[in-house]
């Protein structure tokens, strides 16, 4: 029934059509039954793709995927090692499963999406008739009713997506203060699942961390800077920051409209294609979409082991790399090794291709003006936005009186800082400072920035490790981003402090290798990031510490 099912191999890598492309899958790391059923996708590492085929195949159903995955987030959650990657489960979602099961066996799939769980972080609004909270993390959200789905959910839900529970993540997007990554009041400190107490990064602390150890496969993140990206590159993952615009912020608690975008965080760039494809999109309640392409491309198109054959990709040095202290020696020598893993792809790398601006971005001032008065503008609106907010909180001088007001809960010893919140409530509005900082922000990040280099070396994208300062251009541009994994801090790294309850870096922990590009490419940087993908599978080189990893399994629950 199941013909030379791509099930029964073990250890090899299996071709799969996907939109009329071969695609490599696996190691599948599944061994056929003696009875001569064919075995269950791990769930450390299934795909969209192994999941949708055991769910076609009738090998499990989406209400025990929900039931496998819930189990694996108490197993690392609630015991463990307390990694706090999820703030809450969906309490509706085994109901919303056996719906999406009933619909399949009646009428067939809606598309790739149809059946599987998908994570969000708390920023992102889901209507609380289903059950749970939209906070941000904070308790000065908690129990507050929003009016309607986030744009981005909508469209999940509409292609037969369940959405399993809302994801921890900085507090506010990392917009309150000098505190940790991956603390907010609600979920506590989240950590990493490479090294014990390793710092996740953030602000998508708790969607990075869930999918590393597939806690779900899909998660959604948001970045204003650097929030998809280095959650992406610290858990091992790839993940998609796309073009400002691309997909909606509708529903979504805010920094600023002119940086936020909302993508996916996820364990390949097969599935950050489909998700992408799924999100991506005009919202009439986000303006900014109506200016992006009138087609959402099928991004599963571009995914082509060739795609950087005949390419150029350009390096920006000046600033990012070169600065002592910005990269440390480890990232910079993998780097160096991936350029000539681009090379062997068959691309020209142009080295360097610097951005003119490097110099002044670096002195520039110009992103926290203009972030402290949106800010204040657009939280402040989606306070008011809410039909109910226990907390009393209708405001952002609201908001920093009660985080004082409720020590215990959102100012714990070691994350008393508000300096940003305070900052930002000191702004005067959208004065004649805030413009010409947002025109310089354009200038230095688009036109003499990412823009000019493009042009100047007839460059089809830039590529820069994750970390460091690299993510900024193309956050004051509001340009794309899509970063894979580059590699792991050896077993010798010397363990340092990131924060009054974590670690970075240490040994084990990942980084990550990022290609951007101008608006609107994300179609020719998914097909680079997966053709580097394809040719170093880095993800599969070093797996998280062994407490990390939960050992639920669809086994365990299937006719339970
Ligand atoms: C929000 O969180 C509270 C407290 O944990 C919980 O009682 C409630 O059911 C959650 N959901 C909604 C929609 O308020
Ligand atoms: C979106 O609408 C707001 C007002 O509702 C306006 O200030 C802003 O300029 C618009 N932005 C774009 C990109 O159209
Ligand atoms: C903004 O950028 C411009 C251009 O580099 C620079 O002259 C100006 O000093 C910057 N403003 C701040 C506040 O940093
Ligand atoms: C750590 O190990 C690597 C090999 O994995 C070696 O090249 C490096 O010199 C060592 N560093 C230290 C500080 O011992
Ligand atoms: C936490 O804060 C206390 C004082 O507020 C300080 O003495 C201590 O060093 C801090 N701990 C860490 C790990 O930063
Ligand atoms: C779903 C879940 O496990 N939520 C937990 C998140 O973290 C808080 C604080 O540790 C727990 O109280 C929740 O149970």
């Amino acid at each position: 029934m199941f013909g030379l099912s791509r099930w029964m191999v073990l250890g090899y890598w299996v071709s799969v059509t996907v939109h009329g492309l071969v695609q490599p899958r696996g190691p599948v790391d599944v061994v056929e039954g003696l009875t001569g059923k064919p075995a269950l996708p791990d769930l450390y590492e299934a795909s969209v793709l192994d999941l949708q085929d055991g769910l076609d195949a009738g090998l499990f159903t989406s209400v025990d995927l929900i039931k496998a995955y819930f189990a694996r987030i108490d197993e690392v959650n609630l015991k463990g090692p307390e990694l706090r990657a999820v703030i809450e489960t969906n309490p509706s979602a085994i109901m919303q499963a056996a719906a999406m099961d009933a619909e399949r066996k009646a009428k067939g799939k809606r598309g790739l999406l149809h059946g599987i769980p998908i994570l969000l972080k708390d920023n992102i609004a889901t209507v609380a008739v289903e059950g749970m909270n939209t906070t941000a993390g904070s308790f000065s959200l908690l129990k507050s009713v929003v009016p309607d789905d986030a744009g981005v959910v909508k469209r999940l839900r509409k292609a037969g997506a369940i959405i399993l529970g809302k994801a921890n993540l900085s507090e506010f997007a990392h917009f309150r203060g000098n505190v940790a990554s991956g603390w907010s009041g609600r979920g506590g400190q989240g950590t990493g699942a490479y090294f014990p107490s390793a710092d996740p990064c953030g602000s998508s602390s708790g969607s990075g961390v869930a999918a590393s150890i597939g806690l779900v496969a899909v998660t959604l993140g948001t970045e204003t800077d650097g929030s998809i990206t280095c959650p992406t590159s610290q858990n091992n993952l790839a993940g998609i920051k796309p073009t400002v615009g691309l997909t909606s912020r509708a529903g979504v608690i805010p920094i600023s409209s002119n940086q936020d975008t909302v993508g996916p965080i996820v364990r390949s760039v097969t599935d950050a294609a489909i998700v992408l494809s799924v999100i991506a999109g005009k919202d009439p309640n986000d303006n900014f979409t109506l200016a992006q392409p009138d087609v959402v491309p099928d991004y599963t198109r571009a995914l082509k082991k060739d795609a950087l054959a005949g390419k150029r990709i350009g390096v920006p040095r000046k600033f990012f790399l070169d600065v002592p202290n910005i990269i440390d020696e480890t990232v910079a020598a993998a780097f160096e090794s991936a350029l000539e893993t681009i090379k062997e792809l068959g691309a020209t790398v142009v080295d360097p291709a610097d951005l003119p601006s490097a110099e002044e971005f670096l002195a520039s001032n110009n992103e926290t003006i203009v972030l402290d008065v949106d800010f204040k503008i657009e939280l402040n609106a989606w306070f008011e936005s809410l039909v109910e907010n226990p907390s009393g909180v209708r405001s952002l001088a609201d908001l920093i009186a009660f985080n004082d007001a409720n020590p215990e809960l959102e100012e714990p010893t070691n994350f008393t800082d508000q300096s940003e919140l305070i900052e930002s409530q000191a702004t005067s509005g959208k004065d004649a400072a805030y413009f010409q900082a947002l025109a310089f922000d354009h200038e230095l990040g688009r036109t003499r920035g990412i823009d000019a280099a493009l042009q100047h070396f007839r460059l089809d994208a830039l590529v820069l490790p994750a970390p460091g300062f690299t993510t900024s251009p193309a956050a004051v541009a509001g340009y794309p981003i899509i970063t894979v994994p580059l590699g792991f801090y050896p077993d010798n790294t010397t363990i340092q402090s990131a924060g009054p309850l974590t670690v970075y870096p240490a040994p084990g922990v990942p980084f990550g290798l990022s290609f951007l590009g101008t608006a609107f490419t994300e179609f020719n940087l998914i097909g680079f990031a997966f053709a580097y993908e394809q040719k170093t599978h880095t993800r599969l080189a070093r797996k998280a510490f062994p407490e990390a990893i939960p050992k639920t399994q669809l086994a365990n629950v299937i006719g339970k």
